[in-house]
């Protein structure tokens, strides 16, 4: 049976960092995956994760299961965080996944199996793993256009046209904040303009959250969804704690529903735990532990939005600091974008060509569409980066 299978496809970004880790070169420097870097290249356990597993550690009595929904507590500490405040907040309900990666697949699957029709409309270009999971859970793909590759910001023009012409049938994918891959996110006007169209025209906004707190903050980095929540009926959430607690490998994530009703969201959770029980049945406890701990504690909270808050005011002082080097050098604005985009991640424009004499001449790795990591870059490596990069652009 095995030999019958052709060999598989690779992720690029998972390539690119196996590359990455083979490079003998030492002023190699990793812009590719996802994942913060302090000053010296480390992605830190923060403070407030390590007090809340010492104190998990001593007081946790038992490994037995949890439940298909996982933690309850984590859970509503989820739905506090996007939509304390807003309509949406007691007509919702969540259900803890294996990150947002499982929150993905298991609302694709919900989605399936109300309208097996459903297109689902994604932000051309967007995350890797955004068409390959819709299209596993055996839904249409289509992508609206978002980027304009010329000014490296959003096309706010052709992707309100586009999203006109979204129905009943569709649902639309829209990135909480911090967009992966472009950093390019729209304004609250188009996050206004977005949820007057799902009323008009009846598509459902799905947002997926994977960067709360690292674009602007925590409260700062919702304000769009919160937009969607006060107005439409119904809205799919997928969100993370893998940036925002630093819980990566501990796969912890939430699926949020809003519903026309609590009732009508408490029955799609039902289909979701069945679903969830056909394909891991139960997520993985301890980061949601952690979260639970930390959201459930004002010092542990107050110290986590300390620390996220410190991740951010750096990662947009790292977005200032490479903008003045690059104006230094070039004397013009061509990469001002830079410092406009929010989140870990800017697309820079470059082509294929470009990218690989990045990595090939100066031991610069960017994902392939020319995405670096900002948030991966230490400050003594800007003059060198932007070197790097006005070498191979002008
Ligand atoms: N959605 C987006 C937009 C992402 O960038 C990521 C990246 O990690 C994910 C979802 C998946 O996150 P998780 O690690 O929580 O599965
Ligand atoms: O886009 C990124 O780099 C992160 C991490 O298959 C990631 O979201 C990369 C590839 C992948 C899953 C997550």
């Amino acid at each position: 049976m095995l030999d019958l299978l052709s060999p598989a496809q690779q992720d690029p970004i998972l390539s690119l960092s196996l590359a990455y880790r083979d490079d003998p070169r030492e002023h190699k420097m990793d812009l590719g995956i996802g994942v913060y870097r302090d000053s010296h290249g480390q992605t830190p356990i923060m403070q407030a994760v390590k007090a809340a597993q010492q104190s998990l550690a001593q007081s946790q009595q038992t490994k037995a299961y949890v439940g298909l929904a996982g933690n309850e507590n984590f859970n509503q500490a989820m739905v506090d965080l996007l939509l304390k405040g807003t309509d949406a907040y007691d007509r919702c309900a969540a259900v803890q996944t294996p990150g947002a990666s499982g929150a993905l697949r298991m609302l694709a699957d919900l989605m399936n199996l109300a309208k097996p029709v459903t297109t689902v409309w994604l932000t051309d270009p967007s995350y890797v793993n955004h068409k390959p999971v819709m299209e596993a859970a055996g839904l249409t793909v289509k992508f609206y256009p978002y980027f304009n590759r010329d000014t490296k910001m959003v096309d706010t023009d052709a992707m309100l046209n586009a999203l006109s012409q979204a129905g009943a049938d569709d649902v639309v994918l829209l990135h909480g904040c911090c967009h992966n891959p472009t950093g390019a996110d729209i304004s609250l006007k188009e996050w206004e303009a977005i949820t007057e169209l799902a009323n008009r025209n009846g598509f459902t906004p799905f947002v997926d959250i994977a960067y709360q707190g690292f674009g602007d903050g925590v409260e700062e980095d919702a304000r769009g969804l919160r937009i969607l929540a006060d107005n439409v009926e119904e809205m799919l959430i997928a969100t993370s704690c893998s940036k925002s607690f630093g819980l990566y490998r501990e796969r912890t994530g939430a699926a949020i529903v809003v519903g026309k009703s609590a009732k009508e969201a408490q029955n799609a959770k039902g289909r979701i735990l069945q679903l969830a029980r056909s394909t891991y049945t139960m997520p993985p406890d301890h980061g949601a532990a952690i979260v639970e701990t930390i959201l459930t504690d004002d010092a542990l909270t107050k110290q986590w939005r300390d620390e996220i808050e410190a991740m951010n005011t750096r990662i947009n002082a790292l977005r200032e600091g490479l903008t003045a080097a690059l104006r230094d050098r070039t004397g013009d604005g061509y990469f001002d974008f830079i410092q406009h985009h929010r989140g870990m991640f800017s697309v820079l424009g470059l082509t294929g060509e470009q990218v690989a004499t990045l990595r090939d001449k100066h031991g610069v790795y960017a994902v392939g569409d020319s995405r670096i990591n900002i948030a991966g870059l230490a400050e003594r490596h800007i003059d060198r980066l932007a070197d790097a990069l006005v070498d191979v652009t002008r």
